[in-house]
């Protein structure tokens, strides 16, 4: 019953899905769709994510693409760690935190401030500095309502769970702009979350090379 899992490993979505399944200790493949060089708007791609998008996954003839659909299904359909609290308020505040950073957190600390200093550069532009500060500031504001969340060492408290998930692979990208480390550096509780975290082996495993 083979699980193949459709996204490029510097992909941050695609890192959130590869982290559920090495967290439940599940086997996959990746097939490593470069959505840089256009690969997401191939007709094969379009057939497996309708908006180009990358991560898309199948597990046995089904399909499924939206990561926080993916890494449900892989946490329910697969023995292992159960990555989801028990308890219905647990449940509910790990989807709002996922939600907070579908909605606000990736495109202002990927998307802004990641992009306009390191990849912008990396492709021979010049950053544009009002989309960087303007990136900076919501950033700003979903970690400290993040913070606020916060209900112990991990992002839900007792294990991890797929909020925790959710937000890291912009975090990793977040801290390789140095506004963005020092945005972070100023909430002490994530940063000591992130400094446990990445001693975990799915992290190390699926760090993206950049480059
Ligand atoms: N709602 C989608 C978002 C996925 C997403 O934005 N993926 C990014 C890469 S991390 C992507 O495919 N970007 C390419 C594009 O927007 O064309 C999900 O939850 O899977």
């Amino acid at each position: 019953m083979p699980v193949i899992l459709h996204g490029p490993g510097y992909s941050t979505y695609s890192r959130t899905a590869r982290l559920a399944l090495e967290e439940k200790g599940v086997a996959y493949e990746l097939n490593e769709v470069d959505i840089l060089s256009g690969k997401g708007h191939a007709p094969e791609h379009l057939a497996r994510q309708p908006w180009g998008k990358v991560p898309a996954f199948e597990h046995d003839g089904f399909h499924l693409f939206e990561t926080f659909a993916i890494t449900r299904y892989v946490d329910e359909a697969f023995p292992g760690p159960a990555l989801q609290p028990a308890d219905a308020k647990g449940r509910a505040r790990m989807t709002q935190i996922c939600g907070i950073v579908d909605s606000y957190a990736y495109g202002a600390m990927v998307g802004k401030v990641f992009w306009q200093e390191i990849i912008v550069p990396m492709q021979g532009g010049t950053p544009d500095a009002k989309v960087a500060e303007e990136g900076l500031a919501a950033t700003r504001k979903a970690l400290g309502v993040i913070e606020g969340l916060m209900a112990g060492d991990l992002l839900c408290g007792g294990g991890v769970t797929l909020a925790d998930l959710h937000l890291l692979p912009a975090v990793e990208y977040l801290r390789m702009a140095r506004a963005g480390a020092s945005a972070f550096a100023a909430s002490p509780k994530l940063s000591a979350w992130w400094d446990r975290m990445n001693a975990r082996d799915s992290v190390v495993k699926t760090r993206p090379k950049l480059g």
